[in-house]
């Protein structure tokens, strides 16, 4: 390590004031350490002692890349998982806290591992003309990724795509501190013979910015950006630039295979899916519509997709500023990936996912870095997504403050900028995305006979009902708190014309005198739908009445015999905000 801290050629006098200086900081920087904010980046010199494998001086060579016809040997070939025992499994387990990954597991496998290819044959099998296709700027931004992630995207990206169609790797470093990142990175990147260039930011740009810089710095004619922790796959490439220069408008993503954060095992398979969203604005991932199904014609054909995850994406590098590139003033992370699949529908474009194409990417649980953006904000995907909702979604953004009613008055910048560029490309309305591309998204208080926090009053006290924060995604129990107002919106509820009673993407169904919130299915069940006379609400399977009869906050709802009389079977639906 010490070979790249000190500059060799001064004299010795020099080295000496450089150490002593070194030394004070070092001091001063541990007597602070208790004082610091909750994420530290790590002692480096100490952290240098336990990585597995330090980044290597360059040699001199030039990369090769593999001939991965030959078999391979090594920890985590082919996707395999990489299991550490005593002392190592320690470090990865510490590293989990650390990092969100297992950085240990990562440093065994080597930078140009092969992985398993999950396409179908009839991808492998399509002919592209590398002679007339354009050619792509890889974009990879990080801060403050560990060595062998960060390298292994760059060496994946390198061994795996046709060098006809490849211009350039841009790694942009959004102000990295760690060590490695510094001169042994400059010198990694010697190998690949100009072919990879970093562009260092000093001050921290946040992901949204980091990409703009990366895209305005791109020459080739489409650009692609990947997270920093990404392994391509074979043939990934190829039938993303064919789908964009077919389709200059269509913005597209390759099929996301998950990379283990904890053994980096590989898992890639040809399950075909779309992106959705929440009315919190989130992403989410829904199985492919009918509709698609029947457009297509064949399996390799690209899918279109309401919206995208966010960090693998491609398009033609021109067009990606004439819609906008992305919103500058959006800080840090959150919120881009659904205003780009947003802005480019209404905008006359598309989001496309490629199936024959597949990028693995580690998916971490926490994030390894500071997510304070500026102004000290602590809510970046909040304040990112009220920008988008206040540009993009019309009167429908008020389903967004139901979810967020604390983000209503909150100033989150001029919008000048965006509202322009809208009208400039005379985009359509959210109305029609929703009835056009995001078909049959449920929308709280349409088409409804009643919405908002539903709450029965005995003897004064109100009692609303409630998810508990339990996940769900998990099929749980619906219980019963006191009402939070402020348009919480764990206790938002829905009855539908239909009958059904429910929230945003979950059904409640009567089960064994508890009341289970489901995925919605298109045709309910009995146990699934409830009448609502004489405010109660009554299920249709088992006649009995939803009721808080001798429940504290935090119980789960019952249902039981109806009685007229009990007021704990006399449910209002009142405005969430003043509930
Ligand atoms: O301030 C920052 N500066 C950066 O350069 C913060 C982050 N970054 C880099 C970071 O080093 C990484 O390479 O930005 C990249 C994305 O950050 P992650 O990996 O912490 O984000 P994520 O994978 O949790 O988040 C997803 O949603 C984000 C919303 O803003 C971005 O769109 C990410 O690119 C996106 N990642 C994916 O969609 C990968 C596939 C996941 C799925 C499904
Ligand atoms: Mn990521």
């Amino acid at each position: 390590m010490l070979r790249y801290i000190i500059p060799r050629k001064k004299g010795s006098f020099v080295i000496a004031a450089f150490l002593t200086v070194a030394f004070f900081c070092i001091v001063i920087y541990h007597r602070n350490d208790r004082r610091r904010a909750k994420f530290q980046f790590p002692d480096i010199e100490k952290y240098a002692e336990e990585l597995v494998r330090l980044p290597e001086a360059w040699n001199g060579e030039l990369h090769r890349i593999p001939d991965y016809s030959q078999p391979r040997e090594g920890p985590g070939e082919k996707g395999k998982p990489v299991v550490l025992s005593g002392k190592e499994a320690e470090l990865g387990h510490a590293d989990m806290k650390k990092w969100f990954m297992n950085v240990h597991a990562s440093d065994k496998i080597s930078l140009d591992r092969d992985v398993p290819d999950p396409r179908i044959q009839a991808c492998k099998d399509i002919k592209y003309d590398y002679a007339t296709l354009p050619k792509t700027s890889v974009i990879i931004i990080f801060t403050d990724e560990a060595w062998t992630p960060l390298l292994r995207t760059v060496h994946s990206v390198i061994n795996r795509s046709p060098p006809e169609l490849l211009q350039e790797i841009i790694l942009l470093d959004d102000n990295s501190k760690r060590q490695e990142l510094q001169e042994p990175l400059d010198e990694h990147i010697k190998r690949f013979g100009g072919k990879v260039r970093l562009i260092r930011k000093h001050v921290r740009h946040g992901l949204i910015r980091a990409k703009l810089a990366g895209a305005r710095e791109a020459v080739g004619d489409i650009i692609v950006f990947l997270d920093s922790h990404c392994e391509a796959n074979h043939g990934w490439l190829e039938p993303i630039v064919q789908r964009i220069s077919d389709e200059r408008t269509a913005i597209v993503c390759p099929m996301i295979d998950s990379i283990s954060d904890s053994t980096l095992a590989y898992h890639g398979d040809w399950s075909l899916s779309v992106g959705g969203f929440s009315w919190a604005l989130h992403f989410t991932w829904e199985g492919l519509p009918d509709e698609e199904l029947k457009r297509r014609t064949k399996v390799t054909d690209y899918i279109r997709s309401p919206t995208m995850a966010g960090g693998l994406l491609a398009a033609n590098r021109e067009y990606f500023f004439e819609v906008g590139g992305y919103d500058e003033e959006m800080d840090i992370w959150g919120g881009e990936n659904l205003e780009i699949s947003f802005r480019n529908w209404m905008c006359g474009g598309s989001i496309e996912f490629i199936p024959c194409s597949h990028v693995g990417h580690i998916f971490r649980a926490g994030h390894p870095y500071n997510m304070t953006g500026r102004n000290n904000n602590k809510d970046v995907h909040g304040t990112n997504s009220k920008r988008l909702a206040e540009v993009w979604m019309d009167d429908y953004k008020r389903l967004y403050y139901m979810h967020r009613e604390d983000l209503r008055t909150k100033d989150v910048g001029d919008l000048t900028a965006r509202h322009e560029l809208r009208k400039r490309l005379n985009c359509k309305s959210f109305k029609w995305f929703l009835d056009n591309i995001a078909k049959g998204k449920f929308i709280m208080d349409e088409d409804v006979l009643a919405y908002g926090a539903l709450h029965t009053v005995v003897s004064g006290t109100r009692m609303c009902t409630d998810t508990l924060q339990r996940d769900e995604k998990m099929s749980q129990l619906l219980g019963v708190f006191h009402c939070q107002g402020k348009g919480s919106s764990p206790q938002l509820m829905s009855l539908s014309k239909e009958g059904y009673l429910r929230r945003e993407n979950t059904c409640a169904a009567e089960e064994n005198g508890n009341v289970r919130m489901k995925a919605c299915s298109k045709r309910a069940q009995f146990n699934e739908r409830w009448a609502y006379e004489k405010q109660m609400l009554r299920n249709l399977k088992s006649g009995n009445c939803l009721s808080t009869a001798n429940l504290k906050a935090g119980d789960d709802a019952i249902v039981v015999e109806c009685d007229e009389n009990d007021a704990h079977q006399k449910w209002n639906f009142v405005d969430p905000a003043k509930a």
